[in-house]
């Protein structure tokens, strides 16, 4: 959303709803490195192939609960001062009880609502997720307490890099410590997303998609990085003691520096075999019938 229109003193409601997106905005951590500032979402538009659809889906889900929330506070004010109490009155207003119409009214109206929510939610959801068929890229990520290893396939070759967990000191140049996940820009990559231990989360704030990684079974992200750039990654479930310092750092990058960076890593994979339990994956995988 792009601009945050106030509109004269609309009271508490429209308060409440700047503080929680300020407070929205301290919490996904927009650091100064963050290429774009667009109001209250982090990257832009294009970052990747999804960020649109997105985008579009957060800010219409907005634009529908403002219209509701102006009814609801039209509708509760009218009540009150149309139905006040005046000078001279006692007792108890007339009561009211089973209006038939008025209830079949309030229990379809909010099933509609949540229909078209649920509706539109759907359909960006399953066009996000729709994998790619042969992508030039799959990233095996692994979370692991509390770094990062990016196995990268790019063109059927194999590399890897192996995270290490940053050291939060408060000193400056942390950030080049941590482990960088390089992705070349304008190539369909699919994250295949895989935990070591517990429960890990990959969020690239920017990208404005996050998903849970879980021991035993690979979960997977398609997109495609569409701008050049810095972007900040990092696990987002609180999986132990130094979960906060469980941060990586993602560059995305032409295809030739992509390959010149592929070329000075060691080649092969970081499998299963570094897993706290190595065998969960066969044997989840088995129980569920997939690979
Ligand atoms: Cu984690």
């Amino acid at each position: 959303m792009s601009s945050h229109k106030r509109t004269g003193s609309r009271g508490r409601a429209l308060k409440s709803v700047a503080l929680a997106s300020a407070a929205a905005l301290v919490f996904s951590a927009c650091s100064e490195e963050q290429p774009v500032q667009r109001g209250w979402l982090p990257g832009s538009r294009d970052t990747t192939s999804n960020t649109a659809e997105i985008t579009d889906l957060w800010v219409n889900s907005w634009i529908a609960a403002l219209i509701v929330g102006l009814i609801t506070w039209a509708l509760m004010l009218w009540c009150m001062v149309a139905y006040r109490r005046r000078k001279g009155e006692t007792g108890y207003p007339r009561q009211l009880a089973y209006n038939v119409p008025l209830e079949i009214m309030y229990t379809i109206v909010p099933l509609v609502m949540v229909g078209v929510l649920f509706f539109y939610t759907n359909e960006v959801q399953r066009s996000v997720d729709e994998p790619y068929t042969d992508p030039d890229l799959v990233v095996d990520v692994r979370g692991k307490q509390w770094a990062w290893d990016f196995n990268y396939n790019y063109d059927g070759e194999e590399r890897y890099f192996a995270g290490v967990q940053a050291e939060l000191t408060g000193e400056e140049g942390v950030r080049e410590t941590l482990p960088t996940l390089y992705l070349p820009v304008d190539q369909p990559v699919t994250f295949e997303l895989n935990a070591r231990d517990v429960i890990h989360s990959f969020w690239i704030p920017a990208f404005l998609q996050k998903r849970d990684m879980i021991p035993g079974r690979t979960n997977e992200i398609h997109l495609t990085p569409q701008e050049l750039g810095s972007f900040d990654g990092k696990c987002a479930e609180l999986c132990g003691e130094y979960h906060s310092e469980m941060l990586f750092n993602v560059e995305v990058v032409t295809e030739e520096e992509f390959r010149d960076y592929l070329e000075t890593l060691p080649e092969g994979q970081l499998g299963d075999e570094y897993d706290r339990n190595p065998n969960l994956h066969e044997n989840v995988a088995g129980t569920e019938g997939d690979d």
